[in-house]
């Protein structure tokens, strides 16, 4: 009864021919790297060399519908979305894409048969990993989803040398190693010479006298950058399209300068390549804004410069010359999508390449820049919301900044002037400008001004972003903010992670759920059913199984599968709140050493994080963690009831492991912090249940659950904010509560650190001195009530299991597919092309 509706490339392939393809690369792409007898068999090279050349003949598949999409997409001439994002968290391609292309049974046969195990190969292939967290990893289902839909889409990017930082401990502190993601390429990567674009930077700006009288800017560039695109194939889901990831790869115009070699200074001729190169490098490690970092601003305007004139370039190639007169087709051809404030430059590029190389009037281009381009804010914390200084954008694009001044002025005299007349702290709360002693370019205030739409990533995140962030451009403009849900794709966070779980689900349902990811609410009924329940719940402890023995391997640690493994897995930051989960973990430990017959039911927390290597606190929270971690695991008077694993180098292929074996997902952060959280999604579909604040898509996951499969903490949105208005005081709770009081005094002794009293001290001056700015110390009480809530829920298999699956059979919403499909209704307006 199960996916009637594939209408796959399996007809077509099979595990023969792939076993030829297979074998093909070995031999002559790969230059017979492959040592064929037995003993060598397993060795790490042969692995290698056949997951390569699995990937190579997979990619070749793929190339051969890539091509055949945009022989679609032309031929329809359908609207095109083109998403602009600094990060792509791809994680591995080879299974997922297998799975998208109902080849992972043939292809398992056809290795199977050569001697190989397709699972145990699909781990040999690095981690794409172009993003540091949440906004990466949405803007590698959003392109899923777009793939799977039949949309016609361009995602933009960067083409790092380097991806997010390798992660390993030493002595329980954060070392960071540079990725190596294609040390020796990428089998899934094609370039793209014919599309090389040029890109200038630095200089001045001239005035030009017209034949008419008029001045005309003319910009003298003081340097030019190569952009080379790489493209990566996206392969919709039982579907007919393979889309597009571009990524640009910065190299010098010239790779040498020929004179200055000539003269035998061989290190100076170098000097212009090495210096573009480092533009493409290195992915910046951090999810806030990195102020006044002159690459960081380059890397920005490289990629929008590159990313606009392709799109350009991409429209004239299927619709004939960009002018004026054709500018609105190309508004009804193309879309591009903000992925933060990023990206914003591509205004400011597309402004200046309309202006000064399309000769557009000012009002023409304007007026195009409205309807194409649309923004998404993924945060609401001041410190990640981008300002460039205008010292900085004189200097590296000082005829962009000219165009930034005449946007601003004509909204601050037509807009703002028209809505509050004469009124001076308006035109300076809104204007793109901040005036003080270093101005600056508020990024977002350029976004929402241009965008036609601009939206937040979760209902209440919305609402706070027309509240509280931008409240005088919700007056200005009712329609334009507006809120999108962000959403995961269930082909990897659950087809792919989980099959188990996945041949079980599609044994009782009767549609393809892994496309219509709502038709899975058809489980509820049997969330009672034990026979159903036995089998869901095997599968749960079958991934536990799993899990355990990689936790042995990462980290050494003996777990229990019978213990609740409760998981906290998302980048490390205070308003995250790992210090709170750290805290609550003190406090049991605490309470089995006072009583070590304490009923409970075992437990282990489960961390995986990565810190910014500038956030010092950050990393403090992760060695106190570890070295808690130590000390708990050892010691024998709590009899394993207690355990704690911080598993390094989180990322997502270690994701696809952690999550079909969770129970609990923890998502604590401060109530109005965490704009969205996808994590909370991927646990909850894989049957994890969520203790959680009312904050982000928590507040929508409970709706859909229900409050009775979800346990909900802490202060509100509006309990926090009364509390600062109130004037909060974490001395009060310190003082109040022994539990709390014994804990963070603990942290200055030298238990957990031997002969090193105080190395912990910092969590606790932050709560105390630092004025615990996340409120952790308000909302412990509450927490540790919730914990205790769901520990005695556990014991109760029949209502655990009943939770679990419930979890599993209502995440319907939160299919990526869905956020697209609300894209393009609102925003877009994009037809599929198939
Ligand atoms: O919208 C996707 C995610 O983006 C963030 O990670 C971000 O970088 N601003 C947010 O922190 C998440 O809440 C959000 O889910």
């Amino acid at each position: 009864m199960i996916n009637k509706n594939i209408k796959s490339s399996a007809a077509i392939i099979s595990a023969t021919d792939l076993k030829k393809r297979i074998q093909h690369h070995l031999n002559s792409t790969l230059g017979d790297r492959v040592i064929c007898e037995d003993a060598y068999k397993n060795t790490p090279q042969n692995k290698q060399a056949y997951w390569q050349a699995t990937s190579l003949a997979l990619n070749e598949i793929i190339i051969d519908k890539l091509q055949a999409s945009k022989v679609q997409q032309a031929k329809s001439a359908t609207k095109s979305i083109n998403y602009l994002s600094l990060e792509y968290l791809m994680g591995r391609l080879l299974s997922n894409n297998l799975h998208n292309l109902n080849l992972y049974k043939s292809t398992e046969k056809a290795l199977k048969s050569l001697g190989f195990d397709l699972a145990d190969l699909c781990e040999e292939g690095a981690d794409l990993a172009l993003g540091n967290g949440g906004l990466g990893r949405l803007a590698a289902c959003f392109l899923d989803s777009l793939a799977t839909l039949d949309y016609n889409a361009m995602g933009y990017g960067i083409h790092y040398q380097h991806g997010l930082f390798k992660q390993s401990f030493k002595d329980g502190h954060q070392i960071e190693q540079p990725d190596m993601w294609r040390e020796f390429g990428s089998p899934w990567e094609i370039c793209r010479p014919e599309a090389t674009q040029l890109i200038p930077v630095y200089g001045y700006v001239e005035q030009q006298a017209q034949t008419d009288g008029s001045l005309t800017s003319v910009w003298r560039a003081g340097k030019m950058l190569k952009g080379v695109p790489w493209d990566i194939p996206i392969v919709g889901y039982n579907s007919s399209t393979v889309n597009a990831l571009r990524l640009w790869e910065c190299r010098a115009d010239s790779a040498f300068d020929w004179d200055t070699l000539n003269q035998g200074d061989y290190l100076q001729a170098h000097h212009d390549q090495v210096n573009a190169e480092t533009v493409s490098k290195v992915l910046y490690p951090n999810d806030e804004h990195d102020a006044g970092n002159e690459l960081r601003f380059i890397q920005q305007y490289f990629f929008c410069a590159c990313s606009i004139k392709d799109i350009i370039s991409r429209y004239q190639l299927q619709f004939g010359p960009l002018t004026q007169a054709t500018s609105r087709n190309f508004a009804d051809k193309v879309a591009i999508q903000l992925n933060d404030t990023h990206p914003t430059i591509a205004i400011l590029e597309l402004m200046r390449v309309l202006l000064d190389e399309y000769d557009f009037s000012w009002q023409n281009a304007w007026q195009l820049a409205g309807k194409v381009f649309s923004y998404t804010n993924h945060t609401l914390l001041p410190e990640a919301l981008e300002k460039w200084s205008v010292s900085l954008f004189e200097h590296v694009l000082p005829r962009h900044l000219t165009i930034l001044y005449r946007i601003n002025e004509a909204f601050l005299n037509d807009e703002v002037n028209a809505m509050w007349p004469n009124n001076e702290a308006m035109r300076a709360r809104l204007s793109i400008i901040e005036e003080g002693e270093q101005r600056k370019v508020r990024m977002a205030h350029l976004c929402v001004i241009t965008s036609h739409k601009v939206n937040g990533v979760a209902q209440i995140h919305s609402d706070l972003v027309k509240k509280d962030l931008f409240p005088e451009f919700n007056q200005l403009w009712p329609e334009k903010l507006t809120n999108v849900t962000n959403g995961i794709t269930p082909r990897r966070w659950l087809k792919s992670c989980n099959p188990l779980l996945s041949e079980l689900l599609s044994k009782h349902v009767d549609d393809d759920w892994a496309k219509n990811l709502n038709s899975l609410s058809s489980l509820s009924p049997l969330a009672d059913n034990a026979s159903f329940q036995k089998k869901f719940m095997a599968i749960k402890h079958q991934n536990k199984v799993a899990l355990t023995t990689e936790i042995k391997t990462l980290t050494g640690i003996d777990v229990s599968p019978e213990a609740i493994f409760d998981v906290q897995i998302k980048r490390l930051h205070e308003y995250k709140r790992q210090h709170l989960n750290l805290l609550h973990i003190l406090a049991l430990y605490r309470r089995l050493l006072a009583d070590p017959d304490l009923p409970m039911q075992p437990r282990v927390f489960i961390f995986g994080a990565k810190a910014a290597p500038g956030y010092q606190l950050a990393k403090e929270i992760i060695y106190a963690t570890n070295k808690i971690a130590e000390k708990i695991n050892n010691d024998t008077r709590i009899q394993d009831k207690l355990k704690v694993v911080f598993l390094p180098n989180y990322r997502v292929s270690l994701a696809e492991k952690i999550i079909p074996a969770a129970d609990v997902s923890e998502q604590i952060s401060t109530a109005g912090k965490e704009a969205s959280g996808t994590g909370n999604m991927k646990l909850a579909l894989n049957g994890a249940v969520t203790i959680g604040t009312l904050d982000g898509a928590n507040i929508e996951i409970a709706e859909e659950v229900g409050d009775d499969n979800i346990f909900i903490f802490g202060l509100t949105v509006d309990e926090v904010k009364a509390l600062d208005i109130k004037g909060y005081n974490p001395y009060h709770f310190y003082e109040t509560n022994n539990e709390i009081k014994a804990c963070l005094d603990w942290l200055d002794t030298d238990y957990f650190t031997p002969g090193r009293a105080g190395e912990l001290s910092s969590i606790k001056q932050s709560f105390l001195e630092g004025g615990d700015p996340y409120k952790v110390l308000a909302d412990f009480e509450s927490y540790s009530d919730a914990q205790q809530a769901l520990g005695v829920a556990y014991q109760d298999k029949k209502r655990w299991a009943k939770m679990a699956i419930l979890n599993t059979a209502l995440m319907g919403k939160f299919n990526s597919d869905r956020s697209i499909e609300d894209y393009v209704k609102n925003i877009w307006f994009l037809t599929p092309s198939v």
